[in-house]
């Protein structure tokens, strides 16, 4: 019998691998680099799980060559990667001095991508903020300076690259810089209400300071993009936001609810401002004056400050109503389903677990509510315990390549059979890596880093994502699409309510629904079961 013809992806489809500065570079003191907020911050006993910091990394400052020649083997089509701010102005400022060194090894590294046939697809900012600006004025939570020092910063970056570099992100997770790094403290710089965490914070304000903030960066980095730069360079810019599915525990009308809010506060929170205009009403409502405002100025330059949804996504949660945590609005996040089985296979990090129908329905949601087309620039899978296994069992990743294998097929039945217009997929990570404050234990890799050699070795994982995305890649076409901002007119979604979404009443159809939704990989398994006697 005939195999069915594969599926294909659109033409000029972008995949490939990413990975961000601080957790790959090292050689923290070459080359006049000044420090950033996680230089310090992960020397600091306590702070970082394994006690090891980003001076070594996985050594790519140095190594770049041996990288770029990686993703040419792999033969992807992007690479993305991020830009260390304080190695390009090591003091950060508007007025400080920029560093050659630091310009020279970005610039050698686009061009070798270049070269290789690999487009470069930049983050600006992925969270390793220049401690001179942290002291001088308080970083992210002094509005008027760290605007106009992200901007200046952006404007070097797009004269010094952007004749090469097509794809930018402004800011990449804004919720994690805010909330991880002001909230909880548990990322750079650490400040929290928590006294046992850290001697000064307000986890109440300064969090929705600082996210008002980063969105104000992007928004002005982006307008100077495009008022000085976009006409001759041509490209897209954007910011990219971390965000999980969020699927209702039970049909409950007050889980069903929660779903909502977690996605309000996780990803809302942001996208609302910067797609629709406002701040979401559920923010408003658990905020009230904690929430900054916008001057009506402030909001023109906010309101469509994106070319296209960046959207970084890892796993699904299952929410139920309540709890004392407002950094998820209020609810609580469970793997467990209420009969008592896991949503999915657990990674080494207790927030994540592989759901794969969970990635499709994200991308539903987010198309129909924000009708931008959808960059995937992050999504990815930490093997529970890889980091005890010998390198050769270690590369052997079958829960990695079943993550991937469920996402991909996600990401094309969202494409082709629910028309959801996506244009790019990167799998986290190109490498092992700083994983934070996890250190290097929790490993995200295709690619296996022996960190005594600095080795890289390539994981099944790396290979699945590789054979999968070619085979489904069609031969190029003249990208009319980058030509006009949005292709949703052609789209069979209709427009969405810039409001609330109303929570309806569950009917019985739709008790059915999720209830198979939140079974549908025990049902799937046992079906697999089934054809495989
Ligand atoms: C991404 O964040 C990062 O962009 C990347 O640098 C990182 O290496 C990668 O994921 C893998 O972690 O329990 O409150 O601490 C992922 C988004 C959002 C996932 C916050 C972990 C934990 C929330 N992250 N989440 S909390």
């Amino acid at each position: 019998m005939a195999a069915p013809p594969i599926r294909k992806l659109p033409p000029n489809f972008l995949w490939g691998f990413a990975t961000a500065s601080f957790q790959i570079e090292g050689s923290t003191d070459a080359d006049g680099r000044g420090k950033s907020i996680w230089d310090d911050f992960s020397r600091t006993p306590g702070k970082v799980a394994d006690g090891r910091n980003g001076d070594d990394a996985t050594n790519s400052y140095k190594l770049w060559r041996e990288d770029v020649a990686l993703l040419t083997k792999y033969g992807v089509k992007t690479y993305r990667f991020s830009l260390s701010w304080s190695r390009i102005i090591p003091l950060g400022g508007r007025n400080d001095p920029i560093n050659p060194k630091g310009i020279e090894f970005y610039s050698n590294l686009i061009d070798a991508l270049l070269a290789n046939g690999i487009v470069p697809f930049v983050t600006l900012y992925h969270w390793d903020l220049p401690q001179a600006l942290h002291d001088r004025y308080g970083g992210w939570l002094n509005k008027d300076e760290i605007v106009q020092d992200f901007t200046r910063y952006a404007r070097v970056c797009f004269e010094a690259f952007g004749d090469r570099v097509k794809y930018w992100l402004t800011v990449n997770e804004p919720w994690c810089v805010s909330i991880l790094g002001y909230g909880r403290g548990v990322f750079a710089p650490g400040r929290s209400s928590d006294r046992n965490r850290s001697s000064e914070g307000d986890s109440s304000t300064e969090p929705w300071i600082v996210g008002h903030n980063v969105i104000l960066s992007h928004a002005h980095a982006v307008k100077a993009y495009r008022e000085e730069f976009k006409t001759k360079q041509g490209g897209q810019i954007g910011i990219t936001l971390n965000g999980d599915w969020q699927m209702p525990y039970d049909d409950s009308p007050e889980n069903v609810a929660a779903a909502q809010h977690a996605l309000d506060v996780a990803i809302g929170w942001y996208a609302d401002p910067v797609y629709l205009g406002h701040y979401p009403p559920y923010l408003h409502q658990m905020l009230g004056a904690r929430l900054p405002t916008f001057s009506d100025a402030e909001w023109k330059v906010v309101k469509g400050s994106s070319d296209f949804y960046g959207m970084n996504t890892y796993t699904t949660n299952l929410c139920r109503a309540g709890g004392d945590d407002e950094f998820q609005g209020f609810v609580d996040y469970t793997f467990t389903r209420p009969d008592g089985t896991q949503l999915g296979t657990q990674a080494h990090c207790a927030w994540l677990q592989d759901y794969a129908p969970g990635f499709r329905s994200l991308l539903n949601y987010l198309y129909k509510r924000y009708r931008m087309p959808i960059y995937v620039t992050e999504n990815g899978f930490a093997v529970k315990n890889e980091s005890s296994l010998p390198r050769d069992l270690a590369i052997k990743d079958t829960d990695r390549v079943n993550y991937y294998r469920g996402v991909t097929a996600s990401l094309l039945s969202a494409i082709n059979d629910d028309g959801v217009d996506v244009r790019c997929y990167l799998a986290w990570s190109l490498l092992d890596n700083f994983e934070w404050a996890d250190g290097y234990v929790t490993r995200f890799g295709v690619t296996y880093v022996d960190y005594a050699t600095q080795e890289r070795i390539p994981k099944e994982s790396s290979a699945f994502v590789v054979k999968w995305f070619k085979e489904r890649t069609q031969p190029a076409v003249p990208d009319l699409k980058l030509l006009s901002k949005s292709s949703s007119m052609s789209s069979t979604l209709s427009k969405p309510s810039l409001t609330t979404n109303p929570v309806p009443a569950p009917t019985f159809v739709g008790k059915l629904k999720a209830w198979v939704s939140r079974h549908l990989t025990a049902i799937i398994s046992f079906l697999n079961f089934g054809s495989r006697r």
